[in-house]
Order: structure tokens, then sequence, then C-alpha cells
């Protein structure tokens, strides 16, 4: 690769193209096949070429008129199919290879298998080597071909007959080839953001890293930021190729080469993948739907090590069924997976199951959450919203995303990763609507969008809690405000309970009565009688200014029960009404908080004051200035200095 951009540096052209990737056992004729059908061979390391025999992927590409065909040749060897699932990955269509003087053999038939886990939907079967054997034996092969794939249920487009010494066969299979490129749909449900399983790099002396892989989806442009994972290092993509030439863009199915600035060669390895910032998070808990897994010869247990395989990475992990299965093998099973190591996935996204020891494929199925939490007893997967997730439309899957991240919700590219919606503009718009019809909820007009469910779930148990109160003591007032988001439960953030106890207020989920929360519905403890009769105790007090007449000479409660009179008063403190000074004596809340600013005028005057300054300064007596001095010390608005009184911690600076 250069440094400088040079030539043909076209934007990611409209021409069809395909990524083709070959299957099949060991010397059936992949690599051949590939190598007459592109004039490259895909073998390309020096003990390929001794041995005769594919050990990496190999790659080649046609440049046809009519159409790109890419090509990533897999090894057919039972030791590397570690190498064959992270060379499927990702690939259009695949080339079932079988030769006519072999037929089906174990690789091809755990090849087949591995594309059908994979989710690869064309399988076209290529039979080599018919210059080998006759057209009758090669119709048994067909046959026997065809059963395997009906078995698997994998669907056959076509079986073309081939030799790759005579060239029987080969611009029939190079035309259906080109016609598939041209039917392929890039369907509007693929993704847009740029994303690259890594299957090789290697470093070029003097320019650094080069990773290649073949493109899922999105595009890509020199100098984008892009995002290197599981690392989820930051890096910048300095110069990209496809098949050796320099591009200005790039998009569609391609082979894909990009030259990665800053970055060491073993950081870049194959497994990781690059991709657009904020999309991939790195996970070592996944909610999987398994097609099928099975345990030959054994019974099925339920938690067991395997081996996962995910695009281009292969992980040793531990898999636990959601439920216990009977028998060796599990068809359609919700399961959990979690991984040694940190590893990325999306929605939907394939993966294969192998032994621990790596030695024989037992299973596959589709990721339906890529950041689960780990199951346990106390709280076991959430089937209905894990099921609405897999199967939902968009709007739906997103809303049981969100639901599954609890309080934490990610921000739109990941949540678009996680749903599989088109990018994070598309999660965006979805949300918008979402929140129009109340399905989520920004508490606080705040950054973070949550479930609606969430919130109505985290509201039962502090509502309930303050319905119990107010049936135990029909005369409580209810919560503080102040104190209330403290009742909110503890799953909560503490950054988010304020908003969430606004929130149940704005919901009318509990009423807000002057400064009280109380169930919502629950009218004031008051009668209109008490009402009043308390608004006559308030005036009387208010009246009294620094000399309030002590609760038991009040004219207002004359005649009254006393218990009454004192059940009223308890009742005007709760709500802040009046406070405290000693026993029966209490000054209202305006008078109470108009002392500060007497305090500050007296302490104006000089260094403290003394009981009898203050009496003069209220025009009180002694009977009332003491007690208050001292209920003045212990709210923390003065302090005592010997005779004096000082300010104190709490009074405030001014008016
Ligand atoms: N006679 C004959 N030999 C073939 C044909 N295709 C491949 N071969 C040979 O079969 C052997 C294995 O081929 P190769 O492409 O390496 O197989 P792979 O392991 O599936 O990639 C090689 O010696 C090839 O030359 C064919 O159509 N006819
Ligand atoms: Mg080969």
């Amino acid at each position: 690769m250069t440094d400088q951009q040079t030539a043909s540096a076209t934007d990611a052209d409209a021409r069809p193209c395909i990524l083709i990737g070959t299957a099949g056992h060991i010397d059936h004729g992949k690599s051949r096949l590939v190598q007459a059908l592109t004039g490259h061979d895909p073998d390309r390391l020096p003990e390929e070429k001794a041995r005769g025999m594919t050990i990496e992927l190999g790659f080649a590409h046609a440049a046809l008129p009519e159409a790109d065909l890419w090509f990533v040749d897999v090894p057919g060897h039972e030791r590397f199919i570690r190498t064959m699932v992270a060379g499927a990955a990702g690939i259009d269509l695949a080339l079932l290879v079988v030769a006519a003087d072999d037929s089906v053999m174990p690789q091809t038939r755990e090849h087949a298998e591995v594309l059908k886990l994979l989710g690869v939907r064309h399988c076209l079967v290529v039979l080599t080597k018919l210059d080998l054997v006759d057209a009758e034996w090669a119709a048994a092969v067909a046959e026997e071909v065809g059963d395997l794939l009906a078995d698997l249920q994998l669907e056959m487009l076509d079986c073309i007959h081939t030799s790759a010494v005579t060239g029987q066969g080969l611009d029939q299979l190079t035309t259906r080839l080109v016609a598939a490129a041209r039917q392929r749909d890039d369907g509007e449900t693929r993704p847009a953001w740029f994303r690259l399983p890594i299957d090789r790099s290697f470093s070029i002396p003097g320019r650094g890293t080069v990773v290649t892989g073949s493109l899922l989806h999105g595009s890509l442009r020199p100098g984008d930021d892009l995002e290197l994972l599981p690392a989820c290092q930051r890096v910048r993509g300095r110069e990209l190729q496809t098949d050796g030439t320099v591009r200005g863009a790039i998009g569609g199915r391609t082979r894909l080469a990009v030259n990665l600035a800053a970055v060491r060669v073993d950081d870049a390895r194959r497994g990781m993948e690059l991709a657009a910032p904020g999309y991939l998070e790195p996970t070592q808990c996944l909610a999987v739907r398994l097609d099928r897994l099975r345990a030959p010869g054994k019974r099925l247990r339920k938690r067991q090590r395997l081996r996962l395989h995910l695009a281009t990475t292969e992980v040793r992990c531990e898999i636990q069924l959601a439920e216990p299965v009977d028998g060796d093998s599990a068809a359609d099973v919700l399961a959990q997976i979690r991984t040694d190591e940190p590893v990325v996935a999306t929605w939907g996204q394939r993966l294969i199951l192998r032994d621990d020891a790596g030695t024989r494929t037992l299973g596959g199925g589709g990721v339906v959450l890529s950041r689960a939490r780990p199951w346990s007893s106390r709280r076991p997967p959430d089937h209905d919203t894990l099921e609405t997730l897999r199967r939902g439309k968009p709007r739906d899957r997103l809303l049981a995303a969100l639901r599954l991240a609890d309080w934490t919700p990610p921000a739109p590219a990941a949540l678009a990763a996680r749903t599989g919606c088109r990018d994070a503009a598309t999660v965006e718009k979805l949300l918008r609507e979402l929140g129009t019809s109340g399905r989520v909820v920004r508490l606080a007009g705040g950054a973070v969008p949550l479930a609606r469910d969430l919130l109505e779930d985290a509201a039962t148990h502090p509502v309930a809690r303050l319905a119990a109160e107010a049936r135990r003591n029909p005369r409580w007032t209810g919560v503080a405000s102040a104190a209330w988001p403290a009742w909110m439960p503890s799953a909560c953030p503490a950054t988010l309970r304020p908003a969430l106890a606004e929130w149940l207020i704005a919901e009318q989920r509990v009423a807000l009565v002057n400064g009280y929360v109380l169930p919502a519905g629950h009218a004031s403890a008051m009668s209109d009688e008490d009402q009043r009769l308390l608004a006559g105790i308030l005036a009387e007090l208010e009246a009294g200014a620094y000399t309030p007449t002590p609760v038991a000479d009040l004219k207002a409660l004359a005649g009254k029960p006393r218990p009454r009179g004192e059940e009223l008063i308890e009742l005007a403190l709760a709500r802040g009404e009046l406070v405290r000074i000693s026993d029966g004596i209490y000054l209202t809340a305006g008078r109470w908080n108009a002392l500060a600013g007497i305090i500050r005028g007296l302490l104006a005057e000089g260094a403290g004051f003394t009981v009898s300054e203050l009496r003069q300064a209220l025009d009180s007596t002694r009977k009332y200035v003491v007690p208050l001095a001292e209920a003045l010390d212990k709210a923390g608005l003065t302090r005592r200095h010997g005779d004096v009184r000082v300010a104190g911690p709490k009074l405030p600076p001014h008016g």
C-alpha cells in the first residue's frame, strides 16, 4: 500500500458484487476451482504450495465485465474447521464442492452443517473432477449430495458438473455466479454502519499494520475514525485497498484491506473487528437462541464447556441452557453463553458451537442479546422480553432492548447493534416515536431513554409503601417531598432517583399536597372544620409575633379536646408551617424565617449580641427569648460564646 492517494479511487460502485465462499472435504478441488474461475491460486503460503493443501484462508477476485466475484477459499481438513468458520462468516453464497470420484465425505457434511448454522441461505453445489467419472456415476453422486442438503434443510440452488482439467461446466458456473451477484439483495434490512471482522493481519515495513476481511456492511473512506474491538481502541483507517487497488471509498460486498495508523500488528489479529465507533460493545455474556445443540452419545447437560465461533473469532465458553433437556440433543432452545474472553456480537449474528477440544461441530444459533446480564436463580431469564427482542419488529426490539438494559441503556449506536436497526439515526428516530407514544420516557428531559415498563415496575414498591403507610395512619401528612427520592428502589441509580420521584408525581401516580407526597387520590386528611381550626391557630400565633400565645391558651382551641389541638399542631409542624421553640411555644414559619435577617442586623452592630439585646430587637420577653436563643443555637443560626451569640454555621449570609 502506498501513502499517497492514487488511481481508481472511485466511490463504492454500483456494480454487482458478491462474496462467495468454498466449502467441502479436503482434496475435492476447491482451491483448483477458484483458480480456474479467477486465474489466481488462492493457496499463497509456501507450505500450502508444497503440501498441495489449503491451511489458511485464501482469497481471489474475478473482475468480470458484468460483476465482481470475490472468493474466500477455505481449508477442507478437519483440523482447520475453525479457519473454515472464520472464512464462511459473512459470505453471500456458498459453493459446496464435492469431488465426483469421492462423493460426500465427513467435511462435506460438517461444512454443509456449519453453513446451515451460519444462516447461509443459498448453496450452489459444484461437482468437480467430472473427467474422472462417467455420467451415471456423477448422477449418483449428485443424488447423494442432494440427500445431504435435504437432510439439513439447506436449499440447493443448482448442481453444476465441472472439471478443472477439461474446463467442463466452468462457463456455466461463472454465468450462474454472475446471476447470483445480480440478484443479491442488499436488503433494506442490512445495517449501514461499517463492520469488518478481521481474518488476516500483517505488517509492511515502513507502512505499518494492514488488516483484511470480508466487509459485512457499511462503507469506509480513508481517514475515517474506527474502533478496534474488543479492545475498544480508537484507530484511523489510513489507506484502503480491494484486490491490490487503492480506493477512495469502499462499500458493498467485498474483500477489503485497511492500513491502520499507529497500530501494532499484534493488536489487530484475526478474530478482532474493525468497526464504526460506538456500535460494537465488548461482552462476555450473550443470550442466544440455539437452532440446535447435541452431545453425541451423552446426555446433554444444562451447563457445559464449549468453543464459540463468532465471525472470525473463536473463544472458549460455558453455555447454560435456559431449561434442562432430555436426551442427547436440543432444538430451538434459549441459552446463555459466558465467554472466557471478551468478544463482540450483534443482534441476530450467527454463531457456531464446537466441542471443548475443537474437534466436532455440535450446534449453533443466533445472538438474541449481545450484552446480557448473567442469569441466576434470583434473576432468571426474562423469556418474554428476549422473545420480543428476537422476533419483534424493529420498534418492539428496541423497546425490549431498552427494557433489558434496565437503568443503563446504551447510546443509539450500540442500541442499533443490539437490535439490528440500520444505524444510530434510525434508532434515534424510533426512540422519538416511542417517546411520543409514551412507551419510552426521558426522565427530567434527560438524555437517557428508559422503557416506561421499567419505570412502572420501579414505581410499584414506593407507591405501595406510601399507600400502606397512609392506611396505617389516616392523619399521616405524607413524605416530605425532599425525602421522597430516598423511597425510590435501590436498583434505580442515585442520580436518577430524584427524576423518577418527580416523574411519579407528574404522572399522578402519587399526589403532592403542600410539599408532601401522598398516595394518589388520598384526600388531605383534614376535614374542612380542621382546616378552619388550623388556620385560626396559625393566625393567632402570627399575630403574637415573638410573644406567641402558648398552645394551652389559644382562643382558637378554646373548648376543644386537648388531643385535637395537639394533632393539629403536629400536622402543622410536619407541613413546615410551625417551628417548635419549647413546650407549648411555637412560631409560625414566617416569623421563624424572618429571624435570620434580624440576627444579621444585630451582628452588623457588634461582634455578638446578648439575650437582652435579642429581646429588645424582637420586642419580646425573657420567657420567650431564652428558649428561642437556644432553638437558634440548635438550628445553627447562632452559636453561643459565653454571654453573647455569634453567627452560626447555618446562618444564611444575606437576605
Ligand atoms: N482430475 C482432476 N483433478 C482435479 C480437479 N480439480 C482438482 N483436482 C486435483 O485435486 C487435488 C486437490 O485439489 P485442491 O484444489 O487442492 O483441493 P482442495 O483441498 O479442495 O482445495 C489437486 O491435485 C488438484 O489438481 C479436476 O477437476 N479434475
Ligand atoms: Mg484447498
